[in-house]
Formats: C-alpha cells, sequence, structure tokens
C-alpha cells in the first residue's frame, strides 16, 4: 500500500517564517491536491526544544549557516525555528489537516538534528515511522514538502535505504538553496538512490 508523507509544511518554512524557504507555501495546494487520493496520510513536524543545538542562538559566537559538529556529523546553525509548540511549529494553516491520519515529530533532542523522518542525523535513534509503516502495510511513499535540500532529501534517502518504494512530487518541495543549485542536485541524488520524481500532474 502507498501513503502520503508530508515533510515539514510549517510555518517557519513559509516566507514570512523564521527559516523562510522562497515559495514555500505553493507546497500547501499540491498537498491538499493529493491528500485525498491517499488512504493514508503521513505528516512530519521538525519539532525543537527552545534550546536545540542546530540554532546559532545556542552557540555563542556562531551565526546561522556556520557549521559545527553536534553528535558526531557536521551540523548547519539555523535562526531558532519550529520551536515545540510554537505558532513557527504549527502546520500552514491551509493545509488540510484533518486529512493527516499519523503525525511524526522530530529533531527533539537538543544534542543532534533530524532532518529525516525515520532517523536522527547520525543514524543512531529512530522516530518509529518504520515501524509504523510496516504496522500499516506501507511499503510505498510519496514524498513531499519542505526543505528539498534538507529533510525532504534525506527521508527520501532513508526511505529508500530502508526499502521503501519512494516517489517525490516535484513541484510538492521547495529548497533552501543555501548555496544556488542544492534543490536541484538534491533531487539528483534522490534519483540515484532509487526515488521516482514526478510533477503532481503526472502522478497516477
Ligand atoms: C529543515 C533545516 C532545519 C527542513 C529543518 O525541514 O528541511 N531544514 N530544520
Ligand atoms: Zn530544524
Amino acid at each position: 500500500m502507498r501513503a502520503l508523507l508530508l515533510v515539514d509544511i510549517q510555518n517557519d518554512f513559509m516566507p514570512f517564517g523564521a527559516l523562510p524557504v522562497t515559495d514555500g507555501d505553493a507546497v500547501v495546494a499540491v498537498a491538499n491536491q493529493l491528500a485525498p487520493r491517499f488512504g493514508l496520510v503521513i505528516a512530519t513536524q521538525d519539532w525543537h526544544p527552545a534550546d536545540h543545538g542546530s540554532f546559532a542562538s545556542a552557540h555563542p559566537g556562531r551565526a546561522p549557516g556556520d557549521v559545527i559538529p553536534l553528535g558526531g556529523v557536521d551540523q548547519v546553525l539555523w535562526p531558532d525555528h519550529c520551536v515545540q509548540g510554537m505558532p513557527g511549529a504549527s502546520f500552514h494553516s491551509a493545509l488540510a489537516v484533518g486529512a493527516i491520519d499519523h503525525v511524526v515529530r522530530k529533531g527533539t533532542d537538543p544534542a543532534i538534528d533530524s532532518y529525516s523522518a525515520f532517523f536522527d542525523n547520525g543514524h543512531q535513534k529512530d522516530t518509529g515511522l518504520s515501524a509504523y509503516c510496516r504496522t500499516h502495510g506501507v511499503d510505498e511513499l510519496v514524498v513531499l514538502g519542505l526543505a528539498t535540500d534538507y529533510c525532504v532529501k534525506y527521508t527520501v534517502l532513508d526511505g529508500a535505504g530502508l526499502g521503501f518504494g519512494i516517489t517525490v512530487i516535484e513541484d510538492g518541495c521547495r529548497a533552501v538553496d543555501l548555496e544556488e543549485g542544492d534543490g536541484a542536485r538534491a533531487f539528483d541524488e534522490m534519483r540515484a538512490a532509487g526515488a521516482r520524481v514526478l510533477a503532481h500532474a503526472d502522478f497516477v
């Protein structure tokens, strides 16, 4: 069975948010169009404690965009974003949340980030998503959301590595693009890992 996986469609990743993704709000309509075509819809939320180690503010003298070691892996530092329970962590108000069957919250451990919906960035802890999918008979995931070059990419790479069939809806994703071309390169990496990349109009 296939499920739709909506990645981090949260206020702080919208153009008006704390970690703005250009045109990030364009993914909401794509999510709302596709959701009714799925028997199971899963959504992730980036869900950080206020002192999360991925926040530049947690490291005196550091600024967003700096890279430091965190939890044994290289970590890009970000502005404070998606703090648990704050408005920035909520789903975009136009997202059809009634269609969502299951929410996965990630990035809760202050000592390590979790871009992927499956594992933290050091691949030490499992979020429980793969077990949830297996329990519900899900072997195919259709993925869209924010951001292409971080949480979408690592979710897709981990999902493919776990053996799920993965389709990424290209026009349902937008990139941070810290470096120009990061989003396009992320799609190349996802394809190389075996993911299908499709426009939502071509998805059947
Ligand atoms: C994300 C940067 C930091 C994402 C989350 O959802 O892609 N990016 N936290
Ligand atoms: Zn985050």
